[in-house]
């Protein structure tokens, strides 16, 4: 069937989804047998990654302040990054997660149910990030994952020999 394509799409619970504990809500508003968990892990994000993934925003008024959210300057020091791969993935996934603007999305989504305007910065505090689209999920998920985390990829990948210093366990 060619509307039924294989996605991948990287999916954020921003830190006031940490702090508001509402992960498990989120990750059973997603869950689906037909949609699978690729990659997740819990991330204390760099100023360099936040204006990475919100690069096509740089020019707006509220950038600096969207960036301290994402960071958790607000909230908590954490985003739970995720992988998920299933049949129109990207697009079934934005549904889920609702409209960005807070008050617009559906009382039914996960925007819609816990979002919320900041009244002082007036950023949208929409609990969740999900790829817009085919390219941005590409872009995104090779931002925020190496392919060795995981469980696999449909993007090609290079091997490369480096000297980097890695952190082990003692
Ligand atoms: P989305 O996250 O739905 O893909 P986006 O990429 O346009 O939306 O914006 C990224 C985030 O920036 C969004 O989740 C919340 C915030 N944001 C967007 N537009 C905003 C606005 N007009 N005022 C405040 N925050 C905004
Ligand atoms: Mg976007």
């Amino acid at each position: 069937m060619a509307d039924k394509k294989v996605q991948q799409t990287l999916v954020l619970i921003k830190p006031d989804g940490l702090v508001k504990s509402l992960t498990g809500d989120i990750l059973s508003a997603l869950s689906n047998p037909k949609r699978k968990i690729m990659g997740a892990k819990i991330v204390r994000v760099t100023r360099e990654l936040a204006e990475e993934h919100y690069q096509h925003l740089k020019d707006e008024d509220f950038f600096d302040e969207l960036i301290k959210y994402i960071l958790g300057e607000y909230h908590t020091k954490r985003v739970l990054a995720l992988v998920y791969e299933g049949e129109n993935a990207i697009k079934e996934i934005r549904k889920i997660a609702g409209a960005t603007h807070p008050e617009e999305a559906h009382p039914e989504t996960i925007r819609g149910k816990y979002g919320r305007i900041h009244s002082k910065t007036n950023v949208f505090e929409n609990v969740v990030h999900a790829s817009a689209d085919e390219k941005d999920a590409e872009r995104e998920i090779k931002l925020w994952f190496r392919p060795d985390e995981l469980v696999h990829t449909i993007f090609p990948t290079e091997s490369k020999e480096t000297t980097k210093t890695e952190l082990f366990w003692k």
